[in-house]
């Protein structure tokens, strides 16, 4: 299913690129496949007659196309994608991730009741191992996720090793007992039960995916931790940084944090941990709010055509016709990238994206990092000592790439590849209005847009001044 996203996604690109190319499918045949590929994901994870009386079903019948397109609606407001009811490139992008198999509307969230377990010591057993990983790799996967939720509540889990246990974990393939089969590699990951007796709470791994503690694969434990909130009576989370997002994303075991929305979502179930920690952790990572007046961007950049916004580990992509915006993880869309940059720009004649981060960049070709990077800064010529780059920006018109760096900048000839020998300059001196320091730059049609704070000043090129100052809201849809 990754094979068919990366196929999908470098097909309308090539299409759109070179508008010659013969496609392999037909575009009949292409658009009957996804419209059989989405009716199966929508019944699957937006279901909602499933769990309603009979009628429901019945009047499904009927209307089942027009349900179809209802069931597209929820599932773009779900994913925060344009809500169009149509299969757009974006709705089968999202519905081609791998992801977990509990439904987006599910019955337990349907109904604001909470279902939890009435205790807070809860059992877990391990009724067989997967062989890709050692056992005790699988073992101490499984700990590790349930420690991340035991950290911030009062619950405490005991793993017993014969009769039943409150959350059995198993791992199997296809039809594994449970009447909610596995697909084979790829596509559905996991699932796991609401809190409750019997199989409640029950969580499963498809045996079909190569396990693995690191990024290779899935990863275990990122996959069991998410599983394990469902078990303890979480649903999903819209929030694009919570562990509780249907769809997989890795973080290495390091970087990884449960989100302010995982840890406000199981204390509305649990409550907080009495435990007093001696040493008490930062507060768990919120996701940036684009209204809120604080706003500010660590990059801006193009790309084909849309607007990327970077903020912490996620990104806005705007569609400059279009008024909605998407945000996204930096890592599901290029999951070889640090989690968090530093500055980008876009060299829209040779069609790349480059992302900077500390000393290094990377040269990214729509979903792809090209070979041979990540390089270092100093290479381009900026000198070692620059530690960090505060904005970087391309201005097709001259074919230079501007550096900003502190109260500099240096400017690279990119035709000559060479860096201009009166680099660097001091920023007050070439850019009159703007302060001393930028967050960000994006140049367009003889304007630079340089972001500071929560400001954005539109700076004209051949005049040399600015000439407007906004709030940078407006850009991510408020
Ligand atoms: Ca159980
Ligand atoms: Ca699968
Ligand atoms: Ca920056
Ligand atoms: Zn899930
Ligand atoms: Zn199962």
């Amino acid at each position: 299913m990754m094979k068919c996203l990366w196929f999908s996604v470098l097909f309308i690109v090539l299409y759109v690129t070179f508008s010659s190319a013969v496609p392999l499918l037909s575009e009949v045949e292409k658009n009957e496949q996804d419209w059989q590929f989405a009716e199966t994901y929508l019944n699957r994870f937006y279901k909602l007659e499933d769990s309603s009386p009979k009628f429901a079903r019945k009047l499904e019948n009927y209307v089942s196309k027009r349900s179809l397109s209802d069931k597209i609606k929820k599932m773009q407001e779900f994913f925060g994608l344009r809500v169009t009811g149509n299969l757009d490139l974006a709705t089968m992008e999202v519905m081609e991730k791998p992801r977990c198999g509990v439904p987006d509307v599910a019955e337990y969230n349907l109904f604001p009741r909470k279902i939890k377990w009435k205790k807070n010591n809860i059992t877990y057993r391990i009724l067989n191992y997967t062989p890709d990983i050692s056992s005790v790799d699988v073992n101490k996967a499984i700990k590790n996720a349930f420690k991340i939720w035991s950290d911030v509540t009062p619950l405490n889990f005991t793993k017993i090793y014969e009769g039943e246990a409150d959350i059995m974990i198993a791992f199997g393939a296809q039809e594994h007992g449970d009447s909610y089969p596995f697909d084979g590699a790829d596509g559905l990951l996991a699932h796991a039960f609401p809190p409750a007796a019997g199989i409640g709470g029950d969580t499963h791994f498809d045996e079909d995916e190569t396990w693995t503690m690191g990024s290779n694969g899935y990863n275990l434990f990122l996959v069991a931790a998410h599983e394990f909130g469902h078990a303890l009576g979480l649903a999903h989370s819209r929030d694009p940084g919570a562990l509780m997002y249907p769809t997989y994303t890795y973080t290495s075991m390091d970087e990884f944090r449960l989100s302010w929305d995982d840890v406000k979502g199981i204390q509305a179930l649990y409550g907080k941990s009495n435990e007093v920690n001696p040493n008490p952790r930062p507060p768990p990572p919120q996701t940036p709010e684009k209204c809120n007046p604080n706003l500010s961007f660590d990059a801006v950049a193009g790309l084909r055509g849309e607007m990327m916004f970077f903020k912490d580990r996620f990104f806005w992509r705007r569609n400059v016709q279009l008024p909605e915006v998407e945000l996204t993880l930096i890592r599901s869309f290029w999951p070889k990238l640090p989690a968090r940059i530093d500055a980008a720009y876009e060299n829209q004649a040779r069609d790349f994206l480059v992302v900077i981060k500390g000393k290094k960049y990377w040269a990214i070709n729509g979903y792809d990092i090209m070979p041979g990077y990540p390089k270092y800064i100093y290479r381009l010529g900026i000198p070692k000592s620059v530690r960090k780059i505060d904005a970087a920006v391309h201005i097709a018109e001259t074919s230079k790439t501007l550096f900003f760096a502190g109260d500099q900048y240096w400017s690279y000839d990119e035709r000559k590849r060479v860096m201009d020998e009166d680099s660097p300059r001091l920023i007050a001196d070439d850019w009159p209005g703007i302060p001393g320091r930028v967050d960000a730059a994006f140049a367009q049609h003889g304007y630079i847009y340089f972001f500071h704070g929560s400001t954005e000043f539109l700076f004209n090129i051949r005049e040399q001044r600015v000439l407007q100052v906004h709030r940078i809201n407006h850009w991510v849809g408020c």
